[in-house]
Order: C-alpha cells, then sequence, then structure tokens
C-alpha cells in the first residue's frame, strides 16, 4: 500500500518559479493519481504491494506481464515524483557553499557547471511530448545525463536518479503554457543542491 508523501514545503514555496495552482494539482492530483492507479494494479499481488517503490522498478522484469505496462507508468509516476519533490527547495533557504559540494566538484570536473546546466536543460527541452530529463549516476559510477518517455524510471535502466525535471505540461502549463524552456531556465533557482549531493555521495560507496 503506497501513500502520498507529505511535500516538505508549502505549496506556494517556490513562486515564483513554481506556481501554487501547480504545485498543488501536481502533488494532490497527479502525483495521488498515480498512487491510486498502483494501489490498484498491486492489490492482490502481496508479494509485491509492501515492497519498496524503488526496489520495484529495480526489479520491473519480474513483475507478472498483464501489468507490468500499469506499475510502470504509475509506480515511476510515485517513485518520480517522490524524487522530485525533495530535490527542489525554496529559492531563499540557505544552502551549503555550492562550490563544497562534490556533485558541484563532479559536475565541474565532467563538463562545467555551465555546460552541465546547458546541456541538461536541452535534453530536457528535447524529450518529445511527456517525460522526464535527468541527471543519473550509471553502472560505471559515472554521472551521465539522459531523458526519459513518459514516467519511466531510470531505475529501469540500472541507472540511479540524483537530478530531475518533469516536463509533462502539467508541471508547467498553467504558469508558462508552451514555453518548456522558460519552466527550465527557472528550475536552477529552486533546486536542492544538498540533496542531490546526499543522493550522490550515497552512489559513491
Ligand atoms: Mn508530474
Amino acid at each position: 500500500m503506497f501513500n502520498l508523501p507529505k511535500l516538505p514545503y508549502k505549496y506556494d514555496a517556490l513562486t515564483p518559479f513554481i506556481d501554487e495552482k501547480t504545485m498543488r494539482i501536481h502533488h494532490t492530483k497527479h502525483h495521488q493519481g498515480y498512487i491510486n492507479n498502483l494501489n490498484d494494479t498491486l492489490a492482490d499481488l502481496p508479494e509485491w504491494k509492501n515492497k519498496d517503490i524503488d526496489e520495484i522498478l529495480i526489479n520491473i522484469d519480474e513483475i507478472p506481464q498483464d501489468i507490468r505496462q500499469l506499475v510502470i507508468n504509475n509506480g515511476g509516476g510515485h517513485a518520480n515524483h517522490s524524487f522530485f519533490w525533495q530535490i527542489l527547495t525554496p529559492n531563499d533557504q540557505k544552502q551549503a557553499s555550492m562550490s563544497e559540494l562534490k556533485i558541484i566538484q563532479a559536475i565541474e570536473a565532467k563538463w562545467g557547471l555551465k555546460d552541465f546546466k546547458e546541456q541538461f536543460s536541452q535534453t530536457a527541452v528535447s524529450q518529445f511530448g511527456s517525460g522526464w530529463g535527468w541527471l543519473v549516476v550509471n553502472e560505471q559510477k559515472e554521472l551521465e545525463i539522459i531523458s526519459t518517455a513518459n514516467q519511466d524510471s531510470p531505475l529501469m535502466i540500472s541507472k540511479i536518479p540524483i537530478l530531475g525535471i518533469d516536463v509533462w505540461e502539467h508541471a508547467y502549463y498553467l504558469q508558462y503554457q508552451n514555453k518548456r524552456a522558460d519552466y527550465l531556465e527557472n528550475f536552477w533557482q529552486i533546486v536542492n543542491w544538498s540533496r542531490v549531493n546526499e543522493l550522490f555521495v550515497a552512489c559513491q560507496v
């Protein structure tokens, strides 16, 4: 049985970069919807319904084939959104000095921060239709920028997300309409780099 995690900030905390109404609908309607569907889908599968959602996605090939796509869509939706809320933070939040963070050092070494932001944004903006842009740690423990369609989770392809952005229209349309690139540009104002760093460091052990 899966439940909606509480947002770690108020619905209006990300304004003016993401508006209150978008956050409220996104969390209470869209995310909750994925959870309801996931619970319905796994209702008769006691061996799966109490597992951690990330573990389910990592082992997605073991899910019975007749419900696998439903679990990908709704389980992915639940995992991706639970992840997304954590890596955002109000802009006025006091953050650790960026240059001291291991993840920033690693990004600087691989791309340079400015080029990284450009590539990440470009990848996310270019995702055709609905999906996500990601910074992941791959099986070789290297950083990689990818996008996934729909609610596909990087965990299904053995990649661990450490930063991600929802580019479904429901994530930005009320405020930005068709201007996905503007949403991406503002995204950098509300990234919780401390949390991204924790996720990155956890991948290094
Ligand atoms: Mn969404």
